[in-house]
């Protein structure tokens, strides 16, 4: 069912066919509401699109402690391990302010300072992933956020997913609310009763969240505008095609429209990569919407070597590359467009969804070009720092002067000049 193609035949399809006028008319109205009637807007949403009437919104401590009997034992424990992974990565990515000292006894430096509050939406209902709050929240916390407040719709009982809330337990995450769609992320970016306003919006959500945090940007920050998952193997004759298949549909069964590929030389991988994705493809519990990923926008493109799969990886720039070729190095040097990558048989794409530590937040829809995975940075401001000495305006203040007066700007130049002067008079 998937479709075998050469190279040269390869048209991508993209997930964003439409250009959701509707949409955004019903999202920009709600953020008005927001903006005009607060909690009072946010509860008439809530009720209209997650059918459960709330007056408080924030989620109650005691509701967190019975989360833990909803889960495993073994899920908790995996998830305590995969914090420590994700924590110790993301620890390696922190940064130090710098200062540049001169002989006049100038100070020029870059101060860092963490983001001061940050909101993270977190999708409900079949797409809601524990690990998604951890690939978040982590980052924000090694940045040294002090305020970190987490949304997340409702279900009908006014409840939220307990592997949601044993992730916000696990993160000590104080301050979260059972809000979603499109009025939570207006009521992160322009504040209710209950809600203070944050300085930057981060999470995946459906289109409607997707549309508000596109509207919100400017008044807040937000992190990118996350598509459809995707993934591209580049592998030869040497990998496992059940393997190959079984790590298309991981991302496959995300939704009908992320995209599986995979490039390979070896059109005899191609042919058992396709059988066995049929074969796995039927024992799936997701299969309806796998198989329509597969449908939409899989595909198996031959390539007459190695070094034209590269070249039509980089040209797609995926969210997730898995390399699974005999000799990976002299490749991996050449793959420029990648969210993350995946080299060899033994690092399948989950392994960084849930564990190993990297952050499952990747740049989609080939965005891969020109951005990189959520990090510690995106927590992180940065602010100049200048401490001119006497000396050194002394010295240069003349040039300034210039370029000043060649702008036309002739109060610029008067606050050096004034200085200049007055300094020249006490001598
Ligand atoms: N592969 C998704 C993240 C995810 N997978 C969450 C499972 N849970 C986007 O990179
Ligand atoms: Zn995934």
């Amino acid at each position: 069912m998937i479709r075998i193609v050469a190279a040269k035949d390869f048209t991508p399809v993209s997930a964003v066919d439409q250009s959701y006028e509707k949409e955004r008319d019903i999202v920009l109205d709600m953020i008005n509401q927001i903006r005009q009637h607060g909690d009072a807007a946010l509860q008439a949403f809530t009720r209209r699109f997650d059918g459960v009437d709330l007056t408080d919104f924030r989620i109650p401590q005691h509701v967190y402690a019975a989360a833990y009997q909803q889960v495993t034992p073994q899920f908790t424990e995996a998830l305590r391990e995969a914090i420590q992974n994700i924590r110790r990565y993301h620890e390696a990515q922190r940064r130090q302010s710098y200062m540049l000292l001169d002989e006049h006894g100038t100070t020029l430096g870059q101060l860092i300072r963490p983001l001061q509050r940050v909101g993270v939406y977190v999708p409900g209902g079949t797409a809601a992933y524990p690990s998604t709050v951890l690939m978040n929240v982590i980052p924000a916390q090694v940045a040294g956020v002090p305020e970190i407040v987490v949304v997340t719709p409702p279900d009908k009982e006014g409840n939220v997913h307990p592997g949601v809330l044993v992730a916000l337990q696990e993160l000590g995450i104080q301050e979260a609310y059972r809000v979603g769609g499109a009025q939570a992320v207006a009521a992160l970016a322009y504040g209710t009763e209950s809600i203070r306003p944050v300085d930057k919006i981060v999470g995946p959500g459906n289109i409607y969240v997707a549309l508000a945090k596109q509207a919100v940007f400017g008044k807040v920050s937000i992190e990118s505008i996350a598509g459809p998952s995707d993934i591209l193997v580049v592998a030869d004759d040497t990998a496992d095609p059940e393997y190959v298949a079984a790590d298309l549909l991981s991302q496959a069964e995300h939704g009908e429209l992320s995209q599986a590929i995979l490039v390979t030389p070896s059109s005899r991988l191609a042919e058992q990569t396709a059988y066995a994705l049929e074969q796995q493809l039927a024992r799936l519990p997701r299969q309806e919407i796998a198989a329509a990923s597969i449908r939409n926008r899989g595909a198996i493109i031959i390539t007459s070597d190695l070094a034209e799969a590269i070249e039509m990886a980089n040209r797609i720039a995926p969210e997730h590359l898995e390399l699974i070729v005999e000799e990976p190095d002299p490749w991996l040097a050449r793959i420029v467009n990648a969210g993350a990558i995946f080299v060899g048989t033994y690092s399948t794409e989950p392994v960084g969804d849930y564990f190993c530590g990297t952050n499952h937040v990747l740049p989609t829809e080939g965005t891969a070009r020109f951005s990189s995975p959520l990090n510690v940075d995106d927590f992180l401001k940065k602010t100049s720092l200048v401490r001119y000495s006497k000396t050194a305006l002394l010295q240069h203040g003349e040039k300034i002067i210039a370029l000043a007066e060649s702008e036309g700007l002739e109060a610029h130049a008067n606050a050096v000049r004034i200085r200049l002067q007055k300094e020249d008079d006490k001598l």
